[in-house]
């Protein structure tokens, strides 16, 4: 079983601790059991570590120890320890707490990781069965209560909503930096990461016609998901690669209530061919904890009832009456292919609630016969290999990890999730962040195919129906 810990995660605590490291987990809460004995048994005199609880409210918090655990000392102090967060209610937060003066931690055989103002378990601690999750109730006493460490204003509430109730907790040995396992055998085979690869794939999407018995002019792809996954950015990047240099036609950025607020029909034109490409990426808010989507307004959407441009009031929803909307829809205003937009980076720390949301819009789309895909963002921000090399993407076990979790997330085949790395930073396209991502929009075409054909049929199927009752 592997850690939670992904690239962007160690990068941060490796900033932190000064220099790059390696991350190897010695010790997992969930897997390993709640006693001291194993505990230390895993642990004791391995180095440095970093401890890291992950609280039933997707808090992310731990502590950093230069010196190693071990089974006696009582209280000890370590100046090059410290304390910290990563995630605020499922929110990206980092934040180093370091150490003022005193005591740091306390090495005895009863006892599992404590810092002072950190503690985990004496003896033992027994997993509650509970819904939504079952937890580990960890000890609270003097939960960050910034007498050895600067909490820099932040409380056990505001770090971890007052308890230490925790789905798990993970204890990894530092080392000094080497890169991600590299797979000698791609997990996924693929088109040849050079520019005639690129080019076949630019090819098939600029001739890509839709289903010719529906006779529509183009295929709606909707893509969903967590706000801030990179959903915008997705379009942007299908955009700048048949412009042919970096665009940004979507908005795209970080706001803590989403940067997208309307739901847009985009269009990509070919220069080559002077035309416009046979698809429109629809773009929408993001699912977020609170304020959300409707699921009727999702019904909406894929029913083909909202314009072009419509703007989402997530307090009365949508009507009939809301402007512009489209009462008799037809088969060209309907959604035919559903992508979910899943961060990668982000994986282990989405909230029950945008996992019940994602749910039920996967429903929402299965009962109209729509099929659903996930791709998966930020891959870049998990494996140091993929961020060196986008090429790299099927022989990164990271990656691999992610894309099964999603699949399993989502329930679908595993070949159903694609991985893509969007430009965001980069001020020129680069021919492997453009083959993954055209095999991924390959893959949505064929699917909005496949849901035309089905449709096809069914219509058919229909109409023989009512010709042999007359
Ligand atoms: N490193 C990295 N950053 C990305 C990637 N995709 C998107 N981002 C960044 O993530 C942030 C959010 O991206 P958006 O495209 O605005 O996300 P969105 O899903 O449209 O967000 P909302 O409209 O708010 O729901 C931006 O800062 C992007 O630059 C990616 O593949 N890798
Ligand atoms: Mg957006």
């Amino acid at each position: 079983m592997n850690g939670f810990l992904v690239h962007k995660h160690k990068n941060k605590i490796s900033e932190w601790i000064g220099g790059d490291s390696r991350f190897e987990l010695l010790y997992k809460l969930s897997r390993d059991g709640g006693s001291t004995k194993m505990f230390h048994e895993l642990c004791d005199n391995k180095g440095p570590t970093v401890t890291i609880f992950y609280n039933t409210d997707n808090n992310v918090y731990g502590g950093y120890l230069s010196d190693s655990w071990g089974r006696s000392g009582g209280w000890c102090t370590d100046q090059r320890a410290f304390l910290f967060t990563l995630y605020s209610a499922g929110h990206w937060k980092p934040m180093k707490f370091p150490h003022i003066d005193g005591e740091t931690h306390f090495q005895t055989f009863n006892r599992g990781p404590c810092f002072y103002s950190l503690n985990s378990f004496h003896m033992y601690v027994k997993m509650e069965k509970k819904i939504p999750s079952n937890f580990y109730k960890c000890i609270t006493t003097g939960l960050f209560d910034g007498q050895r460490f600067d909490m820099k204003g932040e409380t056990a509430q505001s770090v971890a909503n007052d308890h230490n109730n925790v789905t798990d907790m993970e204890v990894y040995l530092v080392k000094d930096g080497l890169p991600d396992e590299e797979l000698q055998i791609p997990w996924r085979d693929s088109t040849e990461w050079n520019n005639k690869g690129f080019q076949e794939l630019k090819e098939f999407i600029a001739t890509y016609e839709p289903f010719a018995e529906m006779k529509i002019p183009e295929v709606n792809i909707l893509l969903i998901g967590q706000a801030g996954a990179g959903k915008s950015s997705l379009f942007n990047t299908f955009n700048s690669i048949f412009k042919g240099g970096i665009s940004s036609r979507a908005c795209s950025g970080s706001a803590e209530k989403g940067i997208t607020q309307k739901f847009d029909k985009l269009r990509i034109h070919d220069p080559s061919t002077k035309k416009y490409l046979r698809f429109r990426i629809c773009d929408t808010c993001g699912v977020k904890d609170r304020i959300n989507i409707k699921n009727e307004d999702i019904g909406f959407i894929m029913d083909g009832n909202l314009p072009n441009h419509y703007t989402f009031d997530h307090e009365t929803g949508t009507s009939i009456k809301s402007p512009g909307f489209v009462k008799e829809p037809t088969m060209r205003d309907k959604i035919h292919v559903v992508v979910f937009i899943l961060d990668g980076s982000n994986l282990n720390f989405l909230s029950n609630d945008v996992v019940k949301k994602l749910q039920e819009i996967k429903s929402l789309a299965i009962d109209r016969g729509v099929p659903p895909l996930v791709f998966l963002t930020k891959i870049d921000e998990i494996c140091e290999l993929v961020r060196d090399d986008v090429s790299k993407v099927y022989n990164s076990k990271i990656v691999e990890d992610a894309v099964n979790k999603a699949a399993d997330l989502f329930a679908i085949p595993r070949f159903h999730v694609l991985p893509v790395k969007n430009y965001e930073k980069e001020s020129e396209l680069l021919t492997s962040i453009n083959i993954l991502a055209l095999t991924a929009l390959r893959k949505s075409l064929m699917f909005a195919d496949d849901f035309l054909e089905n449709q096809c049929e069914l219509k058919q199927e229909k109409m023989e129906t009512l010709n042999k009752q007359d």
